[in-house]
């Protein structure tokens, strides 16, 4: 196969599931116009700027990372709730949870001069490998051009169904390259790492990862965006980014829905309430007659 789908911005959703099922990755062309890649690269840009290298052999070190992006750029709130990307994740995560959350968002400038990334899969943030189902999928949006020469994210399609020891040979391996305003979906299982830049320019992308809704997140996203900062998102980017409940019960606040701390006059004098699958519900009626 060693081939990566590309779609276009028309695409319906059934393609874009199917491709994931098969494949396990998949680039959507255009899907946002350049001028709004541009627009987030811009609003990053002094971020960048002032950010330092890594200090990690995975996270490089000629790569600059930034956290809390929904901070930084008004504008990735676009891409972080862009529908058809949250419809496939849902498609992708709903099979085993009740609702899908933000894992984090991630701006990567890979520098010149930056080695490929070890090949990775990102699951592994997750230690239940007994565990049969997909828990996390990614959404790298080129920022900038990707290509070949500046270290285009690197993927091996189909390596979501390989057992987990074995390793990709080098002509399994291709590069996402695609126009800034694409977006580059993979689930967590599939191998894949960042390219080498061997251009004269930093190559730019932004990754909005999700996953199952009773996960841990792996980045925090209470201190990325504490209350006062998340009153003002969306209702459903509130509810991404996890302020909400995850049923049965978890993620709760003073024994209640945590997005009631976002509404504007919230007194704190809730009484604690269920948050029960249905089943539960109804188990629960019987047992209580
Ligand atoms: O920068 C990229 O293209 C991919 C980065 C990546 O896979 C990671 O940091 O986990
Ligand atoms: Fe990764």
């Amino acid at each position: 196969m060693h081939i990566i789908q590309h779609l276009d911005a028309s695409s319906g959703l059934q393609d874009i599931d199917e491709i994931l099922n098969r494949d396990g990755c998949v680039v959507i062309e255009g899907l946002l116009p350049a001028a709004t890649a541009d627009r987030v690269a811009r609003e990053l840009e002094s971020f960048f700027r002032d950010a330092e290298f890594g200090r990690g052999g995975f996270v490089g070190f000629r790569t600059k990372r930034l956290g809390s992006v929904l901070r930084k750029s008004g504008s990735a709130m676009q891409l972080l709730a862009a529908p058809v990307v949250v419809s496939a994740m849902e498609n992708l995560l709903t099979p085993w949870c009740e609702r899908i959350q933000l894992n984090l968002t991630q701006a990567i400038s890979i520098h010149p001069g930056e080695k490929a990334q070890i090949l990775h899969r990102d699951d592994e943030l997750f230690p239940c490998r007994s565990f049969t189902g997909e828990m996390m999928a990614n959404a790298m949006w080129a920022l900038c051009d990707f290509t070949e020469e500046n270290g285009a994210t690197q993927v091996v399609p189909g390596s979501h169904l390989w057992p987990r020891d074995r390793l990709p040979e080098p002509h399994e391996v291709v590069s996402a390259v695609m126009p800034r305003g694409s977006v580059l979906i993979y689930r967590g299982s599939l191998i894949h790492g960042g390219g080498a830049n061997r251009s004269n320019e930093p190559r730019t992308g932004l990754i909005c990862g999700y996953n199952l809704g009773w996960l841990r997140q792996g980045e925090n996203q209470y201190l990325a965006y504490p209350p006062d900062v998340a009153r003002f998102f969306r209702p459903e980017v509130q509810r991404l980014i996890g302020y909400t409940v995850h049923r049965p019960n978890l993620g709760l606040h003073e024994c209640n829905d945590p997005q009631l701390l976002l509404t504007p006059h919230w007194r704190g004098d809730l009484q604690a309430r269920d948050f029960l699958t249905p089943d539960q519900e109804e188990q629960l009626k019987a047992a209580r007659g």
